[in-house]
C-alpha cells in the first residue's frame, strides 16, 4: 500500500459524515478542478494528520499522568532534576522523530511537487498565456491576440474581472500590479501568486473541468480588498475560441481610454509587457 493510498484510507475512515469522505478534515474546501491541486491538498492533509497524531499523544499522556500521580494519602511528591543521560537521550530521540516525520517529510513533498509540477512550466504552442494586472480593486487580463505577441495593438482585453481559459490546456500567467501588492488566488485550483510592484511573477495551472470559478485577492490591499473578485470561466476549447473571437470583434480601445484617475476602478487600458520567456 503506497503512502498516498494509506493516507486516503485513513482520512476516509476517520471522517465519514453524511456519507461523504471529507478531504481536509472539518473544512469543506472548494472542489479541486485542477491537474495538480491534489498535491497541495495532500501536503495540508499530511500536516494536519501528523500534528494531530503528536498532539493526541501529548494530551493523552498528560491525562494519564494527572490521574496516575494525583495527590492522595500515602503518596509523597518527589523532586527530579530530569537532566540525567537517560532524559537527554530520550528528548533528543523524540526531537529527531518529530523533525523527521514533520519537517523532513513536508519539505520532501513540497520540493517534489515544485519539481514535478509547479516549477515545471509547460512549453509549446498549445500553452495559453495571459498577462494579469490587478489594481485597487479589480483584475485586468490581457491576451496576446492573433500574432501571439504581447504589448501591441492586437492584444485582446476582456471586460474587467473576466478571465476565460480552455479546459485541459496548460495556462501560464505573468502578473504585475498597477498599484500595491495583490495576490492572485484561485481556490478551486489551489494556486496563488503575489503581484509585487516592480516585478513580473509567473505561475501555471491547468483546469480539468469546465465551469465558473472565483478569483480572489489574497493580499490585504486596501479598504475594498474584500470585494476584489474576479470571475474565471473554464470553457470547452470551442467556446474559448468563440469568446476570443468576440473580443476581437469589439475592436481596439481608444488611446485616451485611461480610466478616470479619481475613480477607484478606472481601467488603465494601456498596460502590458513583452512576454518574459526567461522567467
Ligand atoms: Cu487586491
Amino acid at each position: 500500500m503506497s503512502f498516498q493510498n494509506t493516507w486516503r484510507w485513513f482520512k476516509c475512515t476517520t471522517k465519514k459524515i453524511g456519507g461523504k469522505c471529507w478531504g481536509i478534515w472539518f473544512l469543506d474546501p472548494p472542489k479541486d478542478i485542477s491537474l495538480d491541486g491534489y498535491r497541495i491538498d495532500n501536503v495540508i492533509q499530511y500536516t494536519d494528520g501528523v500534528i494531530l497524531f503528536y498532539f493526541s499523544i501529548v494530551v493523552l499522556l498528560m491525562i494519564y499522568f494527572l490521574i496516575r500521580y494525583r495527590s492522595r494519602s500515602g503518596h509523597k511528591a518527589e523532586y527530579i532534576h530530569g537532566n540525567s543521560k537517560k532524559y537527554v537521550i530520550f528528548s533528543l530521540v523524540m526531537g529527531m522523530l518529530v523533525f523527521l516525520t514533520v519537517d523532513v517529510v513536508i519539505e520532501g513533498m513540497a520540493f517534489k511537487d515544485l519539481k514535478e509540477a509547479f516549477w515545471n512550466f509547460p512549453k509549446g504552442p498549445n500553452v495559453v498565456r495571459v498577462e494579469v494586472m490587478p489594481q485597487q480593486f479589480a483584475w485586468n487580463f490581457r491576451y496576446a491576440g492573433a500574432d501571439g505577441e504581447f504589448g501591441n495593438e492586437d492584444d485582446l482585453i476582456p471586460a474587467q474581472n473576466q478571465m476565460h481559459i480552455p479546459v485541459n490546456t496548460p495556462v501560464v500567467i505573468q502578473i504585475a500590479p498597477y498599484d500595491v501588492i495583490h495576490s492572485f488566488f484561485i481556490p478551486n485550483f489551489r494556486v496563488k501568486v503575489d503581484a509585487t510592484p516592480g516585478m513580473i511573477n509567473t505561475m501555471w495551472f491547468q483546469a480539468t473541468e469546465t465551469g465558473n470559478f472565483e478569483i480572489a485577492c489574497a493580499e490585504l490591499c486596501g479598504n475594498s480588498h474584500y470585494r476584489m473578485r474576479g470571475f474565471l470561466t473554464v470553457d470547452s476549447p470551442a467556446d474559448y475560441q468563440k469568446w476570443l473571437n468576440s473580443l476581437e470583434e469589439e475592436g481596439e480601445p481608444e488611446e485616451d481610454d485611461w480610466g478616470d484617475e479619481d475613480e477607484d476602478e478606472g481601467i488603465p487600458t494601456y498596460w502590458g509587457w513583452a512576454w518574459k520567456e526567461s522567467i
